[in-house]
């Protein structure tokens, strides 16, 4: 059975260097079909029949960049058998706006968070079970480079893309607004696989047009924009976008602890 497991994360997160060392000297690199971004792909250390795609490094799976509609298109069409998100653990909250996202495309997900070192060094905590628990999916601490954590977050994705899976979001966004998802989602045709109908219904309610040209059949669902926008009093694409802001300062607040290194050095 060949195995496909995407990197995903933000730019400078530490995916090339996680890239090397889960792969070594057995990598592929081209272009991504039609665009000048670059495509690298290699087999898992060991494992000739497990496949490391590395997405470009990107913020968000909006449409507003190349990079973003390579990652998203590839995690659309492809549907790799698990994700594994590369964050950058000095930057936790930043980071986590693409993780909210790559847990609504249906596909299990291991969270990696990175430049653990450097968290360690600075006397910062980052709660992992706890945040495993509010996220819905697997958490390992990382340093790619310095390779530790790296077997473990990587037996962790190929144990999930074995079972097969699918995978669902626990993250809920307000009732008022999750009614309207559940509604755009039930107008949603069968030519989109149900893990995939959430992703899209988000996408169709921030008005996402290049959504459209991934389905053969595009609901009309201008009803339920104009109902949510009149009922919270602004667009669909920031009423989601402050959601998950909201989401993220919940995460943050109980799973991360800054070193006050100033009330430190006083006391
Ligand atoms: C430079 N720990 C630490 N401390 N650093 C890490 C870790 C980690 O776990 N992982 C990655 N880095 P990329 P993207 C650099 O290149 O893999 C560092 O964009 C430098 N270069 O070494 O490239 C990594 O692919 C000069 O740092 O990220 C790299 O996601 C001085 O994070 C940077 C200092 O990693 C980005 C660092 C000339």
């Amino acid at each position: 059975m060949s195995i496909k497991i995407a990197l995903a994360g933000n730019p400078n997160c530490g995916k090339t260097t996680l890239f090397n060392a889960l792969t070594g000297s057995n990598q592929f690199v081209g272009n991504w079909p039609g665009v000048t971004v670059e495509k690298k792909e290699g087999k898992l250390k060991g494992h000739k029949d497990i496949t490391i795609v590395d997405l470009p490094g990107i913020y968000s799976l909006s449409p507003y960049t190349l990079e973003e509609v390579v990652a998203r298109n590839y995690l659309i069409n492809e549907k790799p058998d698990a994700i594994i998100n590369i964050v950058d653990g000095t930057n936790i909250e930043r980071n986590l706006y693409l993780s909210t996202q790559l847990m609504e495309l249906g596909i299990p997900v291991v969270m990696a968070i990175n430049m653990m070192d450097v968290v360690h060094k600075s006397g910062d905590k980052i709660y992992i079970n706890e945040l495993s628990k509010k996220l819905g999916c697997e958490v390992v601490e990382i340093s790619a480079l310095k390779g530790t954590g790296i077997k473990e977050a990587s037996e962790k994705a190929v144990k999930l893309a074995k079972e097969k899976n699918k995978s669902i979001p626990i993250h809920e966004f307000t009732p008022v607004l999750e009614s309207v998802l559940n509604s755009v989602e039930a107008k949603i045709g069968f030519d989109v696989s149900e893990e995939q109908r959430r992703f899209f219904a988000i996408k169709l309610l921030e008005k996402d047009e290049k959504i459209l040209s991934q389905m053969k059949q595009v609901p009309n669902i201008e009803e339920e924009i104009n109902y949510i926008e009149n009922e919270m009093d602004d667009d669909t694409e920031s009423i989601i976008t402050n959601e998950r802001y909201l989401y993220i300062s919940s995460i943050i607040k109980d799973c991360y602890k800054k070193t006050n290194k100033e009330k430190m050095s006083v006391s």
